[in-house]
């Protein structure tokens, strides 16, 4: 009788391994487009620092440094800015916007990754064919090496999907074209490029290696599908999992592009900065993204926040229930010391329009009925409970609320595996921020702490209050 590793490495199509297959072509003009908006950026920056260098840009409370820098301005992140009461802006076009002007796949509707991965990376909307270009390069670049596939079937079935994620991801840190450049002595004008490199062929891999731990946990057995040239990046996803519903391929592609990039002070994002500052190569550092995206309270959270929708259900069953039965619900989960997943933030103070653009999808799309009618309805109650408790600085839904209850109307049950999708798409924003870190040349991170002791002694600047 064959292994259980085996038995899986049979039934998945063989593939070259992207790095003996296409790295360092140009397929999609991406790199070239890099190449030509690099140094304009960096006299950018010249001229900002040289004019603005030795002006504050913040300043800090005692408060701040004891509740998690909340506020500080003090990173540069090229890629999104978020503003608390618009939301996030994708070098400068808001969620709507993007759908708007991004190009999509022939017969879809909602914008695809390769076109946001385009604007994030250079700052332009791209043209249709350079889209094209991209989807063709990332399915260019797909192909696990064995030793990762091996890895991924060898994760026992209680290891969680976000910890199997970021180590197959460190798996395939053997193949980083910066490490082996850095190791064998890179000229620094040369570090972008290899960062390049690095993130183009593990965002290309990353839904593989996803859709692997997804298929091993939850519909062991079945052929995975190769990936598919004449498909996009979303829908090669969507049916490397197991779903061929094109409607959930165009949910896929709205998921993947408003999950991907928050600026750069969230934890996800700013565990990957602050780790590739040390030069770190993009594999070890968004593998630190992931373990700070698995955390309740950052992208765990829409698992949590199905779970707390099905304990609704069961408690309350499947019919109508009442906007008094969800306050006192909420109200009881708030008394045993948790928080409401999916709501408040520590930037946004109004609804996030990537829980607002979910609803208007299934709007569209859906039935109002079951877990969606739910989320809607929780939409109405949570608010007013969490601004009665007088400290919530934002007491409205974020991405986290919704996102579950679509997947759970296509099929896709496992809430454990949400946050993994979520990374998935935050490969686009965290990487293409990489790649400008090593372009802009920006060092090591290195704040400094002190100690409450130093706080207490250190009068020097006492009696100034910031506003
Ligand atoms: N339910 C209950 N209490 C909440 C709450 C919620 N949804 N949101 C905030 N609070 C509480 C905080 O726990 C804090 O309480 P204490 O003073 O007793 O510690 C108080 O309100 C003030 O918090 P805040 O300044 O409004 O929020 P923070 O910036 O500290 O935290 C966040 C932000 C997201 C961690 C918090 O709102 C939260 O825990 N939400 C639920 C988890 C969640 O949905 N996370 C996903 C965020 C989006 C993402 O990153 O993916």
């Amino acid at each position: 009788m064959l292994s259980r590793v085996a038995f899986r490495s049979l039934r998945v199509p063989q593939r070259r391994c992207f790095s003996s297959a296409v790295a360092g072509k140009d397929i999609s003009g991406l790199r070239a487009a890099m190449a030509l908006a690099i140094p304009k950026q960096v006299e950018e920056v010249k001229k900002v620092r040289a004019e603005l260098g030795n002006k504050i840009i913040h300043k800090v409370t005692v408060d701040q440094a004891y509740t998690g820098m909340r506020d500080i301005k003090s990173l540069i992140t090229e890629t999104s800015l978020l503003d608390a009461n618009e939301g996030i802006r994708f070098r400068g076009l808001s969620i709507p916007e993007c759908q708007q002007r991004l190009p999509t796949t022939k017969g879809a509707t909602e914008p695809t990754p390769e076109a946001l991965f385009w604007l994030l990376m250079t700052g332009e909307v791209p043209t249709q064919a350079q889209m094209e270009g991209l989807t063709a390069e990332w399915n260019a670049r797909a192909g696990l090496p064995k030793h990762v596939e091996t890895v991924i079937d060898s994760f026992p079935q209680h290891m969680h999907p976000m910890s199997q994620l970021s180590a197959a991801v460190l798996a395939l840190q053997t193949e980083s074209v910066f490490a082996s450049k850095y190791a064998s002595g890179m000229n620094k004008k040369d570090y972008w490029g290899a960062t390049y490199e690095d993130a183009m062929n593990l965002i290309s891999n990353v839904h593989i290696i996803s859709a692997r731990i997804y298929r091993n946990l939850y519909k062991p057995g079945a052929a995975i599908p190769g990936i598919d040239n004449k498909l996009d990046y979303s829908e090669n996803y969507a049916r490397m999992l197991g779903f061929n519903d094109k409607l959930f391929a165009d949910l896929m592609r709205l998921y993947l592009v408003i999950h991907s990039d928050h600026e750069g002070g969230n934890v996800s994002a700013h565990a990957t900065h602050l780790v590739a500052s040390a030069l770190s190569d993009p594999y070890l550092a968004y593998s630190a993204g992931m373990n700070g995206l698995a955390g309740p309270l950052h992208g765990l959270a829409n698992q949590e926040v199905l779970k707390f929708l099905n304990d609704l259900q069961a408690e309350l069953g499947n019919g109508p229930v009442t906007n008094d039965q969800l306050a006192q619900k909420c109200k009881d989960l708030l008394a045993s010391g948790r928080v409401i997943p999916g709501y408040g933030h520590a930037v946004l103070r109004k609804t996030d329009p990537r829980f607002t653009c979910q609803q208007e999808f299934a709007i569209k799309h859906l039935p109002i009925t079951g877990l969606v009618k739910l989320v809607h309805q929780l939409y109405d109650v949570v608010p007013g409970i969490l601004e009665g408790l007088g400290k919530v600085k934002n007491p409205y839904p974020n991405v986290d609320a919704h996102s579950g209850c679509l997947l759970v109307h296509f099929g896709l049950t496992q809430e454990n595996y949400y946050t993994v999708m979520f990374g998935v798409s935050r490969a686009l924003g965290v990487l293409a921020s990489t790649v400008w870190d090593r372009a802009l040349g920006l060092p090591l991170e290195r704040p400094k702490s002190v100690t409450t002791e130093w706080v207490k002694n250190n009068q020097k600047w006492h009696g100034e209050e910031v506003k």
